[in-house]
């Protein structure tokens, strides 16, 4: 999978280089490139922001340095766009649609992923509207609070994306059992010792009987979603509860 991140802080991104995507990475799993969004001006003090037309607070991103930058990324782009699959060009923002594991695993399928940092108020809208002649053009949220800029949400998804593409995480069932793989909250776990500061670990764990340890998780991942997300356990659909889960 190729990706492409243009920033004014590229050294916001230097975390990618690190743990298990900087070693998809090293492996040629991932091709991240991180580009300086100033290296695509042409005046001599590298102009990426201008006042916003109507006023009010703030700074608005330029379009000229974003079609140069985002042209650049389709122009060296590999055989995936020329295959006939558009990039998503993916616009981190509190005013996209909310970014979740479902995302990551559609985006995960991608051969090209374009991620455009603003700042700012944000970046001048028509380049978004021009890139979705050649992107398909995915503003995204991480949730309802505000960041400064895309820089580590974009660190957020990477790290979501990039370990779903196939060969990154070394052990793929640590995918299925994962909180939210299911539509649940993961269950609580525990290491040894089985008794620490007079606490004890739960005796079922030491039961050797597996029926009823999956059954104490799935109890416990059941409780957990109602008490902490109750909005993911009214998503849930019916089907997918046993008999036991709906007694619980
Ligand atoms: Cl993706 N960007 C910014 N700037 N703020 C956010 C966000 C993204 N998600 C939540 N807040």
């Amino acid at each position: 999978m190729r990706i492409d991140v243009f920033s004014i802080f590229p050294e916001y991104l230097a975390a990618l280089d690190l743990s298990l995507i900087g070693k998809a990475r090293q492996d040629g799993l991932l091709d991240v490139r991180v580009h300086d969004l100033r290296a695509f001006t042409t005046d001599r003090h590298r102009t990426v922001d201008d006042t916003p037309y109507g006023g009010g607070a703030g700074m608005v991103m330029k379009p000229e340095p974003w079609s140069q930058a985002l042209a650049s990324s389709l122009a060296d782009a590999g055989a995936g766009d020329t295959a006939g699959t558009r990039p998503v060009l993916i616009v981190p923002s509190p005013a996209g649609e909310v970014f979740t594991q479902a995302t990551a695993y559609e985006l995960a399928e991608a051969e090209h992923l374009v991620f455009a940092c603003g700042r700012y108020e944000g970046i001048d809208e028509r380049v978004l509207e021009w890139a979705g002649e050649n992107f398909d053009v995915r503003p995204m949220s991480l949730g309802d609070y505000v960041l400064n800029g895309g820089e580590v949400a974009v660190l957020a998804m990477v790290e979501a994306i990039g370990r779903l593409v196939p060969g990154v995480v070394g052990n793929p069932e640590s995918l299925v059992e994962e909180s939210h793989s299911d539509g649940l909250l993961e269950y609580p776990v525990y290491t040894k010792p089985s008794i620490w500061r007079e606490r004890a670990i739960p005796e079922v764990l030491l039961s050797g009987n597996h029926a009823k340890i999956a059954r104490f998780r799935r109890d416990e991942q059941l409780r957990r979603t109602s008490e902490r997300r109750p909005d993911l356990l009214a998503k849930l659909d019916p089907a997918s509860l046993d008999k036991a889960d709906r007694a619980t």
